[in-house]
């Protein structure tokens, strides 16, 4: 059956940026003069000095080395691309809309506003000895502070580092051990859905193994009573109370580190990757404005939390760099009902709307009615992030949330990425449902086989990306060989994303998912290994293995099969230990789904576990297993597919 073509609608390729002509100029500039291109791109966000050097890029395809540089010797300072050169132009612009979990709550935050609370805490963090250079963690709910702490770091030349509030206290220590922040930003409480998330009393359990924290600063959110430790911990309202709502912004070289966001690999702990300044600020300035066709006064909505990357690019620096006005959400979209998000769309008459597909299907499940309920004649244009969606899904946001209205725009990239590489421009590429379509001007994705030979045509392989974009991340952080075994080792000379995807006769990616042991649950990314590690920790656990297995509504969910040790009794009393176990160590994302009891595991002879196998039980898709000749022991396969739970 042929695919779905949903073509680009005349009116909306007239009044859009780029249209198809447009388009396939831009490809072919970044093409033929990268440099020219860049440099013309590069002026889109404010610099104190002018880049002379564009680009100065190795993926050590002979080297062995990896170094990545853009804009190298240019000088400036986010906050003040997102901030202070609005000021003159668009002051009293809305620059955030906060929309409260409780209906009845929301705010708005003028651009001069927004620059005077940043500068304040700017101010309160340099007097508590924060310079350039220091990392910074924050654990914040979907509050303006997040938005407000984000910048103020990047004003004082401090590196943050997000740490999303469900995440365990145990998850936010490793991560500010592993990049040994002086200062943490926190809140009492956060809301979620009618409920309350203790970040206070989370931070305080997981600073007892931090000794680099010097600092707290707490916001009152909800007004929870917690603990505050003397001399560490400081409300934000007092800290802030006597500074100035200007402040010098630090001049910072675009190579030098904006923020580090911890992800979830194949093996391991999850890593800091890390991103600069120049190269990513005008990454996602172009990609906000290019692929959501952004017009000055829209409102904007992206409904990720900033805890993940989407929330850093499209929440904060891209819109605020574009001079927007973005759209914070603080709550869920199945509070107080299944028709917030229309209810928030119509109340703030948001004209882009972007998502994830996990909360597609789970709306979709819910039929027509809550979203038919709201006024949606505002939207434009619908964006999708975070995992492949499915054609059933794409088609029922187009025809449902869009009225077959609005473009969609699926977008492909991944924290590493910093922001999107394949997506429609709406105006220019005509849609299938279920594609990300065609790389952006600029980038160059390839499919490889599985020794790195280069696939043309129509085809199917390991989606890697051959030359260097300026969003690209730069090093892990604390570990260059980390960087480079991880992106650069697998296909010599080429970025590899994990990823794999179809290329059909159009050209039109179609990402299939994840070709690692990365599994991707409701669009979080979780290594089957933390999984793993955390059920190991457990005193009743000799050996785990987590596999990813499909799930209706967040695409995949996570299967665990768990050796006992000898004489523990596997009861569903211990089952549902082990799941709480999990939920503690990590946090409620990494929960899992279904745990099997394996008295063995499918293992080669050299006692490597065979994955492949463990994912097909879990999927229920032991028709053919493949070759299990190399097993040490075939019977424990028959054991397992006996036993399947679900
Ligand atoms: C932005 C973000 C990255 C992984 C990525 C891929 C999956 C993201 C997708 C998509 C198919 C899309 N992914 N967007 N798969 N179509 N439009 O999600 O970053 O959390 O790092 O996840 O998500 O598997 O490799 P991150």
């Amino acid at each position: 059956m042929a695919d779905e073509i949903i073509a680009v609608k005349p009116e909306i390729a007239a009044k859009a940026r780029i249209d198809a002509a447009r388009r396939e100029a831009m490809v072919a500039a970044a093409a033929s003069d990268p440099d020219a291109f860049w440099r013309a791109e590069m002026g889109r966000i404010a610099w104190m000095k002018a880049p002379t050097k564009i680009k100065d890029v190795d993926f050590g395809a002979t080297s062995g080395n990896v170094s990545i540089k853009w804009f190298e010797d240019g000088v400036l300072n986010a906050s003040v691309s997102c901030l202070d050169r609005h000021l003159a132009t668009r002051g009293d612009q809305v620059a955030i809309v906060w929309e409260g979990d409780d209906p009845n709550s929301d705010a708005k935050v003028t651009y001069r506003e927004l620059h005077a609370r940043v500068c304040k805490l700017a101010n309160a963090m340099r007097r508590l000895g924060v310079k350039k250079g220091d990392r910074v963690c924050i654990y914040l709910p979907m509050i303006v502070e997040a938005a407000v702490a984000m910048l103020a770091c990047a004003r004082v030349g401090a590196v943050h580092s997000i740490v999303f509030g469900g995440f365990s206290p145990d998850s936010l220590a490793s991560r500010i051990q592993d990049s040994e922040c002086t200062l943490l930003i926190t809140a009492d409480e956060g809301r979620r859905g009618g409920r309350r998330v203790p970040l206070k009393a989370n931070a305080d359990d997981a600073l007892l193994t931090c000794p680099s924290i010097r600092h707290v600063i707490v916001a009152k959110n909800t007004g929870g009573a917690v603990e505050m430790m003397e001399g560490r911990d400081h409300w934000w309202e007092a800290i802030t109370a006597g500074e100035g709502t200007t402040c010098e912004p630090e001049p910072m070289n675009a190579e030098d580190p904006l923020f580090i966001l911890y992800t979830s690999g194949s093996t391991g702990k999850p890593k800091g990757v890390l991103h600069t300044t120049g190269g990513y600020m005008v990454w996602a300035s172009f990609t906000h404005e290019n692929v959501f066709d952004y017009r000055d006064g829209e409102i904007y909505w992206c409904t990720a939390d900033v805890g993940w990357v989407t929330g850093h690019t499209y929440i904060v620096y891209g819109p605020l760099a574009n001079g927007a006005t973005t759209l914070m959400f603080e709550g869920v979209p199945s509070w107080p009902d299944n028709g917030r998000f229309w209810q928030v769309c119509a109340k703030h008459k948001v004209n882009i709307f972007y998502t994830a597909p996990t909360a597609i299907r789970a709306l979709m499940r819910d039929g027509e009615a809550p979203v038919k309920k709201h006024d949606r004649s505002s939207l434009r244009i619908l964006g999708s992030v975070g995992e492949p969606i499915n054609p059933e899904a794409w088609l029922w946001y187009y025809r449902v949330v869009g009225d077959s209205r609005c473009p969609i725009v699926d977008t492909w990239w991944q924290t590493e990425t910093g922001g999107i590489l394949i997506s429609p421009l709406p105006g220019a590429v005509a849609q299938k449902p279920g594609s990300a379509t065609l790389p952006l001007p600029g980038v160059k994705p390839a499919l490889v086989d599985n020794e790195g030979h280069i696939l043309d045509g129509a085809t199917e392989g390991n989606l890697v990306i051959t030359d260097s974009w300026p969003g690209q991340m730069r090093t892990v952080y604390g570990d260059h060989a980390r960087f480079i075994q991880t992106y650069f080792s697998t296909f010599k000379g080429m970025y590899f994303t994990g990823d794999g995807a179809r290329r059909d006769a159009d050209g039109y990616y179609w990402i299939t998912g994840r070709v690692d042991d990365v599994i991707n649950v409701a669009g979080h990314r979780m290594g089957t290994a933390e999984v793993e590690s955390a059920l190991v920790a457990h005193p009743a656990v000799a050996e785990a293995a987590v596999v990813g297995m499909p799930h209706e509504i967040k695409g995949q969910g996570i299967y665990a099969y768990v050796t006992l040790k000898a004489g523990i009794e596997a009861t569903e009393v211990l089952r549902k230990e082990l799941v709480a176990w999990v939920r503690k160590e990590i946090g409620p994302i990494a929960t899992p789904d279904a745990i099997q009891w394996a008295p063995g595991l499918p293992k080669t002879r050299s006692g490597k576990i065979m994955r492949r196998i463990l994912r097909k039980i879990a999927a229920n898709e032991t028709e053919g297993l493949g070759d299990t000749s190399t097993l040490a022991d075939p019977a424990v396969v028959q054991e397992l597919i006996d036993n399947r739970v679900g």
